[in-house]
């Protein structure tokens, strides 16, 4: 026989609104004879919930957040009776203060005085029941340990103490395997010391599909994260009239016998270099110890490239020593091959800087990561007709918003400011770039 027992919070020494911090249970699961239900917290302390009864959860009553207090209904459950129990009256079992067998609190420090917490069910004492994907069995101060830790209990599923219990040397060995693990995969800095993100059980919540990451990706993700934990970068942001650059393009592109087609990347590609011809200092890389500037005397510019597999970065060379015509062939060519999945190491070394456009997606501004050993990369969205004051009256202009990022450890704020507004003076008026 079954029989349904309200699970409620006992007495706790009149503390009221504790706050239920974990739920450790989801209605179905099979909760074994002290396992914990869900933490509660105050101020002052962590408190188990443990079972005292053992059974199939029916109902919860309460969600993470919720303040508690004594009686509150917590969840509901089936549990198999036996002979013993079933001669117990359902009303005193659903509130009773000492159980059969009392399960003592597991409070964290500091607290001044102990409550006892025990569930408020009397049922027989059931046989332990192996549960497969259980939540984690721990007691609220190895939780609470876990947790400042920035681990997440459940994602150790089998501690070394009794039935499986976490204790501290788990969490620590978790802790170790996830640093050795991250370290042999993203050498990123060493004794960074950053907490990994805990991981999350997303099947609690629903559906999920797990799709591996391309090679591509996993390797952009880790040089990304590289550069995002050793470089201090600052993104500046500005916008340049090409409303007669424009206009050359699509004269350009109209006339006869033209083959190649020029689009406005084209134009930045050769302003930049004017740029980085004026300010050398963009066109470096520190050197690895970080004491000095490796100035570069020639001007290649990275690409980056969108393809189904991830972002790659080709690089054209010799940018100042290339008509447009020509420069457009090679992007195409390198574009092409990078959608195919065909560059070569060679093809993507050397940069000088990168440009990252998502102007043929939209987009007002955006942040983009340099591409060290690169000191700068150049972000550039859509451009758009606005109006703009001429002195007299709203005129309506073509204005190209840009983004430049810059390791702050090699150019300054206003150097950059100076390096932004020469770029955006070679594309106001492309007529600049042949002075
Ligand atoms: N403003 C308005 N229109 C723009 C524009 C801009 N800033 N930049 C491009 N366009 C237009 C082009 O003129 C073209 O228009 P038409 O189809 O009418 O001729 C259209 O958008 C598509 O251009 P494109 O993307 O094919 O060509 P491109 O030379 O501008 O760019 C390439 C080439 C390889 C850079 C681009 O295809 C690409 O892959 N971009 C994505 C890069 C990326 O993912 N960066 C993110 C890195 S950070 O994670």
């Amino acid at each position: 026989m079954t029989s349904s027992i309200e699970i409620k919070v006992p007495d706790i020494g009149g503390v009221a609104d504790v706050q239920i911090i974990e739920l450790l249970i989801q209605v179905g699961d099979t909760v074994t004879l002290e396992q914990s239900l869900a933490v509660m917290e105050t101020d002052k302390a962590s408190m188990d919930l443990p079972a005292s009864a053992a059974g199939v959860v029916q109902a919860i009553h309460v969600k993470v957040g919720d303040k508690v207090s004594e009686g509150s209904l917590i969840a509901t459950i089936t549990a198999e009776e036996t002979s013993a129990a079933s001669s117990v009256d359902k009303t005193a079992v659903a509130v009773v203060a000492a159980p059969a067998k009392p399960v003592e609190p597991e409070i964290v420090a500091p607290v001044a005085t102990p409550q006892p917490v025990v569930i408020s069910v009397v049922t027989p004492a059931s046989e332990t029941i192996s549960v497969p994907d259980t939540p984690a069995h721990a007691s609220p101060a190895i939780r609470h340990y876990a947790r400042e830790l920035g681990v997440d209990i459940n994602t150790i599923k089998l501690g070394t103490g009794r039935k499986g219990r976490i204790l501290k040397e788990d969490v620590v060995a978790h802790i170790k395997k996830i640093v050795t693990t991250t370290q042999s995969a993203a050498p990123i800095s060493q004794g960074s010391g950053i907490p990994a993100i805990p991981a999350v059980d997303f099947t609690k919540f629903g559906a999920v599909e797990t799709l591996p990451l391309s090679k591509i990706k996993r390797l952009t993700g880790q040089h990304l994260g590289r550069v995002w934990l050793n470089l201090p970068m600052v993104t500046y942001h500005d916008e340049t009239d090409i409303t007669e650059m424009e206009a050359f393009r699509v004269a350009l592109n109209s006339e006869k016998g033209n083959e190649v087609k020029l689009t406005g990347l084209l134009f930045i590609m050769k302003a930049l270099v004017a740029a980085l011809q004026k300010f050398p200092t963009f066109n470096s890389s520190l050197s690895p110890e970080g004491d000095s500037l490796i100035l570069k005397k020639f001007f290649n510019i990275g690409i980056a490239v969108d393809t189904p597999n991830g972002l790659v970065v080709p690089v054209i060379r010799d940018v100042d020593k290339k008509g447009l015509a020509q420069l457009a062939i090679e992007l195409a060519e390198k574009s092409a091959k990078a959608r195919k999945g065909e560059l070569t190491p060679a093809d993507m070394q050397g940069g000088c800087m990168t440009i990252s456009s998502l102007g043929g997606i939209g987009g007002t501004a955006f942040t983009p990561i340099v591409n060290a050993p690169e000191v700068a990369i150049l972000g550039v969205t859509r451009a758009a007709m606005k109006p703009v004051w001429n002195g007299k009256e709203f005129v309506p202009r073509l204005l190209l918003p840009l983004d430049l990022t810059y390791d702050h450890r090699v150019i300054d704020g206003a150097e950059g400011a100076r390096f932004m507004a020469a770029l955006c003076t070679y594309l106001n008026d492309v007529r600049r770039l042949l002075l």
